[in-house]
């Protein structure tokens, strides 16, 4: 759960959007139709029809014409789409030249993802650009759900930036007249990587602070943005995935990239209060309330002390299990 960010914020009531958790974001290669024809069979919250690095460079065509396809066609994409729960499309980024056929081709479709996954943002002109394109292609659909955004920082220059590149997407999104919504920023640690330098080790040391960094400009916005870990491209080592998980869930981040079925529930428990955890959250609620009736501002639970920013971790922890649908006591 998110310390930085405070349960009022993480309150759905509070935001103009419903909120979607995204615990595990899974990429399917776009034109893989063996692969796309599982996704029925997993338990995810967010599937990533990919249209970027996981198809070669001479497959793209093939990736837009089965994602159209899809999206109109398969039942599951109706079936999650009814029940409110993410279909998602990540498109090549603009710099590549091929942004603009990706979404020639992706908004044609009778049925829209409810997500769109932008990588390697760099600049403000580019937000724009997008942002008009997107605006043009949805007129016709005004008064409907808007479509989500999802952003990638994927190198030094975007992190330093990050701050008013998210500004200017959440003015783009503002003006759009709720066409479109900024829901989350992913961290791109491999091409972060590629670009400082640095080589990609399970521990992460090298991409700790960015990570970190990453994470206070996402909830210094005090919305309910979405903040995306890295991958663990390791897809066999599901105890050092679940140990890199459960870190990243600690650090504040709310959901993580992943690339295998196998590595979906370990992320999606990881991103979910522990039943012992939410219990305590619960009771700390209570008891805080208790004490500050007989006037003590702090107080011994459990040989912890607990006074107010305390509190606010435990309603976060509260507030999070409630927006990801987690059974309550
Ligand atoms: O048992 P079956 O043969 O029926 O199925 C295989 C396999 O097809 C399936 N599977 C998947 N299904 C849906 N989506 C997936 N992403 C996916 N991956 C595998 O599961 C069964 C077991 O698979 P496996 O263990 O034999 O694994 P493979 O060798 O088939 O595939 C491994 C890779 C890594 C190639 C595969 O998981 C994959 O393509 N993942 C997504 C890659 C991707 O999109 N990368 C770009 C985003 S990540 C990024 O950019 C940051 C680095």
């Amino acid at each position: 759960t998110s310390p930085k960010s405070s349960a009022a914020d993480m309150n759905p009531t509070s935001t103009r959007h419903t909120y979607i958790p995204r615990r595990a974001m899974m990429y399917i290669p776009g034109d893989d139709a063996k692969k796309i024809a599982k996704i029925p069979t997993l338990i995810v919250d967010c599937p990533v029809l990919e249209c970027e690095d996981g198809v070669a460079l001479n497959r793209k065509e093939e990736a837009r014409q089965l994602i159209h396809k899809t999206l109109e066609t398969a039942d599951w994409v109706k079936e999650r789409k009814t029940r409110g729960l993410d279909v998602a499309v990540r498109i090549n980024s603009f710099q590549s030249g091929l942004a603009d056929q990706d979404l020639q081709s992706l908004l044609s479709a009778k049925t829209l993802p409810t997500t769109l996954l932008i990588p390697k943002i760099e600049g403000k002109e580019e937000l724009r650009h997008t942002a008009h394109i997107l605006t043009e292609k949805l007129a016709g659909r005004a008064g409907r759900d808007p479509l989500r955004l999802i952003l990638y920082i994927e190198s030094a220059k975007a992190l330093l930036s990050m701050r008013k590149l998210l500004k200017t997407a959440l003015k783009v999104a503002d003006e759009s007249h709720n066409l479109l919504a900024l829901d989350g920023v992913v961290f791109g640690s491999d091409d972060y990587c590629a670009d400082i330098g640095a080589n990609r080790s399970n521990e992460a040391k090298e991409v700790l602070f960015a990570r970190q960094y990453f994470l206070t400009v996402v909830k210094s916005f005090q919305r309910s943005l979405q903040a995306i870990d890295l991958v663990h491209i390791d897809f066999k080592d599901l105890d050092d995935l679940r140990r890199q998980s459960e870190e990243g869930a600690r650090f504040g981040f709310t959901g993580k990239q992943v690339i295998h079925p196998a590595q979906v529930d370990v992320v999606q428990q990881a991103y979910s209060p522990a039943p012992d955890k939410l219990k305590w959250a619960q009771e700390v609620v209570e008891a805080f309330t208790r004490h500050q009736k007989e006037g003590k501002g702090a107080f011994n639970f459990r040989n912890a002390m607990i006074d107010r920013p305390l509190l606010l971790q435990a309603e976060n922890i509260v507030a999070y299990a409630k927006l990801i649908g987690q059974p309550q006591r």
